[in-house]
């Protein structure tokens, strides 16, 4: 199994499962990467989900052993790494990236599409593009220019430097770097008090965040209002003020 998904108590616990090849992503790993998300995504005792790596690798990108994938570089795009990113950030429930180690190419962007990153101090990460005369793909480009600015994200596509998780999180990639040892009691940590969370208002929220690069103000502004009103209609909001009032932890529906 390329993709190994587990269950932990409303946690979906995705690990790419190719060790040997640092998680290289092939086709039948990227569709079942999908599929995997797709299910989480669908299942409703899910509430959160973490993306990891088995080995050394969180993911390196295309598997470039598979180079037949690339003769149709077009559709390998559109057909099986825009649907992760996709997946990834419209899924209706928090992405937690664990980054267990190197994270390249596509490998980048997946961790880059996730609504929280945590890395280990030993990860590293590198565009890759570049430097195999490809260009930026898996949103690599969006993100790193979301988030960097036109010149970092230039300086670091066209050098293909290396970075390590300290660079990352001082960049504002990460939020988190924690010892190699204690990444994925982290990861979960963070995944099951997400889990734990009003579920709804969560949902609103990251489908709020997620459109507000590409929107105005007074879009914002609507979307707010709006996502503001379905959110004060749930019974979340009624516990959550009678718990305020009562002094007392809110029980989320
Ligand atoms: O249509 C399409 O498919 C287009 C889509 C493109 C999406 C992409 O992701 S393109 C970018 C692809 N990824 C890369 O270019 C990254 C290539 N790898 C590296 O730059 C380095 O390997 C790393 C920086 C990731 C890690 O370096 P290091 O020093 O830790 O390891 P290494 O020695 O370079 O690699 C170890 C082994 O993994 C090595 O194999 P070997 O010699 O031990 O048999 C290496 O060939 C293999 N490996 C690394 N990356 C890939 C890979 N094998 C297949 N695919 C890889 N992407």
């Amino acid at each position: 199994m390329t993709i190994q998904v587990t269950h932990r108590d409303r946690l979906a616990i995705i690990t790419l499962n190719r060790p040997n090849r640092l998680n290289a992503l092939d086709s039948p790993t990227r569709f079942a990467l999908i599929e995997a998300l797709d299910k989480a995504g669908a299942d409703d005792d899910i509430r959160a989900v973490v993306l990891t790596g088995a080995g050394r690798a969180f993911c390196v990108g295309q598997d470039l052993g598979a180079a037949h994938e690339l003769d149709d570089c077009y559709a390998t795009v559109v057909k099986s790494y825009n649907p992760i990113v996709i997946a990834i950030v419209e899924m209706a429930k928090p992405v937690v990236a664990a980054v267990n180690g190197v994270a390249a190419g596509a490998g980048l962007g997946i961790v880059l599409a996730c609504d929280v990153r945590i890395a280990a101090e030993g990860a590293s990460f590198a565009c890759g593009f570049n430097q195999i005369a490809l260009v930026p793909d898996t949103a690599v480009s969006w993100f790193l220019v979301e988030e960097l600015g036109y010149g970092r994200a230039f300086d670091l596509l066209t050098s293909g430097r290396r970075f390590s998780s300290r660079e990352a999180l001082e960049w504002r990639l990460l939020q988190t770097v924690v010892p190699d040892t204690d990444l994925t009691e982290e990861a979960e940590r963070v995944a099951s008090l997400l889990a734990s969370g009003p579920a709804t208002a969560i949902a609103l929220t990251k489908r709020q965040l997620r459109a507000t690069p590409q929107a105005t103000l007074v879009e914002v502004l609507e979307l707010e209002a709006r996502n503001q009103d379905l959110a004060a209609r749930h019974p979340d909001h009624l516990e959550g003020r009678a718990a305020f009032a009562e002094k007392r932890q809110p029980r989320w529906h």
